[in-house]
């Protein structure tokens, strides 16, 4: 699902509804699972977490889901997922076409023609933890890893030469935009491509194409800025006999050095939140309306800035930052991740795989200011700097337009600054604290970000903007103190303003994403003792978005 039409030519159908669906409670080896076999005893809807489902609530193993697709006979399509959860396989009329290791990345399946109009789409799902069979996702991680198809799926039926994706490069100062146009069905060749920007029809192309690829320029007439405050977009369509593919742009330049990110050559304070896809009734599997709901609680607050933490983000989502005006650093999956990953090569190929998968969906987003990856990986270590080279490099080549972060927990011996081009830094001083015995120390907060600027300074990274991309303490929802102790929204509430006080004032300080957003599920295991409820109850609104105090405390100082 799109907010906006993306094909008036070709046959696209939303298969998001309701599909069969069932548990195999039995099943060990997913790998050994035949569609012909799966008894199917439900239905569910998609999207869903199946395990989010009170039917099936914590549900640890195999799943499979099941519905039909209906395409012309003769006709080649392909599937579009745009996040599934864990791993899964996908099959169509009993064939695997696809396995998928990819929590949270868009995946296509091509489907091949057949004389038969009805066809059978089945994926078996397993969110059991595995580092085999899905590396990229732990049990250590601090949110809930849950199993399912969490965003839409698509059926794309298409010509013979078709649209597979174009990379849209605006340039704000002339209106002119170079457009890299990915095509199907032809390696080398020319192809009349037609060009119309806002519903005008406009430029004809004679797209010399390459192995596969073509690039071509137009103009869009009055074009008008975007920016977080001003977020104008403007449509674009591709055409020829038989395709189409509209995208939409936003016109902005990025300039990054000094202490300031700059957007149209204005310096900007990126003030938000790390936010997590993440609902306790739906899971990650979150529907275009919370989204909305979400955004405008942070509009409220007076946020134009959203960390996606910690994986690719729901492309509807991108599109809503993009209408609703929000600056967003989207990066792709990892937390904590240490040697035994590092030393993983099926970690460090899937790293490789999922960020350059997540710029292929994102780049178009005027929204996504900031690509990241490797969240609080183990960037003070020696093992770890080839992958952070190798991600960084990989961004920096398949996008030059946006700057490269990433967030780092090692702000004293981070050896992988060279590979960033915004320092992005969690700390929670004055909750983990230094000072384990002092009452409500939150003056270490201050402290902590006065010897972290020195520390940049001295380290040779003072000409980069700073990104405080985590800080924050914890509160649980109704729980008021007068001695505000530790977890009273009294405590947080001081802390989010003292933290948010530092930040507006301090030109050396880019911007803050306050961790988080909401309270989220994390873990079912012990590590639960450091997380009561079993939520990570860090968020400003609790997980049904109802406000802490904490919420007045930060709109009092970003709407000042
Ligand atoms: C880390 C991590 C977050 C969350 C946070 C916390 O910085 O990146 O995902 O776990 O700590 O709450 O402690």
């Amino acid at each position: 699902m799109t907010i906006f039409k993306r094909h008036e030519k070709r046959t696209v159908t939303i298969l998001d509804g309701l599909w069969d669906f069932t548990t195999l409670p039995d099943v060990t080896d997913p790998e050994a699972v035949r569609p012909d076999q799966i008894c199917f005893t439900d239905r569910l809807p998609v999207p869903c977490a199946h395990d989010a489902f009170p039917a099936y609530a914590g549900y640890r193993g195999v799943a499979a889901y099941r519905t039909q697709l209906d395409i012309e006979p003769g006709r080649n399509a392909f599937l579009r997922f745009e996040g599934l959860g864990m791993w899964s396989r996908i099959f169509v009329d009993g064939i695997e076409s696809k396995t998928s290791a990819l929590p949270y990345s868009r995946i296509e399946v091509n489907v091949s023609s057949s004389m038969n109009r009805r066809r059978e789409l089945v994926v078996v799902n397993d969110n059991r933890f595995s580092r085999e069979r899905v590396p990229l996702q732990e049990n250590s991680y601090d949110f809930h890893a849950y199993g399912g198809i969490f965003r839409s799926v698509e059926c794309h039926v298409h010509a013979p030469v078709f649209f597979r994706r174009a990379q849209l490069t605006p340039d704000a100062t002339t209106g002119s935009v170079t457009a890299v146009v990915h095509i199907g069905g032809m390696t080398d060749g020319t192809l009349a491509v037609a060009v119309s920007v806002d519903g005008r029809r406009g430029t004809a192309h004679d797209l010399a194409i390459r192995n596969g690829v073509g690039t071509l320029s137009f103009s869009v007439p009055n074009h008008k800025l975007w920016s977080a405050a001003t977020p104008n977009l403007h449509t674009v369509a591709f055409e020829t006999d038989t395709d189409d593919l509209v995208e939409r742009i936003g016109f902005r330049t990025l300039a990054w050095s000094g202490n300031a990110l700059r957007v149209n050559g204005e310096a900007v304070k990126l003030l938000g939140y790390c936010r997590h896809e993440s609902h306790p009734q739906t899971g990650p599997a979150m529907t275009p309306a919370q989204h909305v709901q979400d955004l405008q609680l942070l509009r409220d607050l007076g946020c134009n800035f959203i960390r996606g933490s910690h994986y690719p983000q729901d492309p509807v989502f991108l599109d809503l930052c993009d209408e609703m005006g929000f600056y967003v650093f989207e990066e792709s999956l990892g937390w904590g991740n240490r040697q035994e990953h590092f030393d993983n090569p099926a970690f460090c190929r899937q790293q490789v795989e999922q960020t350059r998968l997540m710029v292929e969906k994102s780049v178009n987003h005027p929204c996504v200011i900031l690509w990241g990856f490797l969240n609080e990986g183990a960037s003070n270590a020696a093992y770890a700097v080839p992958l952070y080279r190798d991600l960084s490099n990989l961004l920096h080549a398949a996008d030059p337009t946006r700057p490269v972060t990433y967030a780092s927990m090692f702000a004293f011996d981070d050896l992988c600054y060279e590979f960033a081009d915004i320092i992005s830094i969690n700390a929670y001083p004055g909750w983990y604290a230094h000072d384990q015995d002092e009452v409500r120390p939150l003056h270490e907060i201050g402290e902590h970000l006065d010897r972290l600027l020195a520390h940049l300074a001295q380290a040779g990274q003072g000409d980069k903007p700073l990104l405080i991309s985590e800080i924050g303490a914890g509160a649980i929802y109704g729980w008021r103190d007068p001695l505000k102790a530790h977890w009273s929204e009294e405590y947080q509430a001081d802390y989010l303003r003292a933290t948010c006080e530092r930040v507006v004032a301090d030109d050396r300080i880019a911007g803050v994403a306050l961790w988080q957003f909401c309270d989220g599920r994390t873990y079912a295991s012990a590590r639960a003792l450091g997380r009561p409820r079993g939520f990570n109850n860090k968020g400003t609104f609790d997980e049904y978005r109802r406000p802490k105090m904490a919420a007045q405390a930060v709109r009092g100082v970003f709407r000042r």
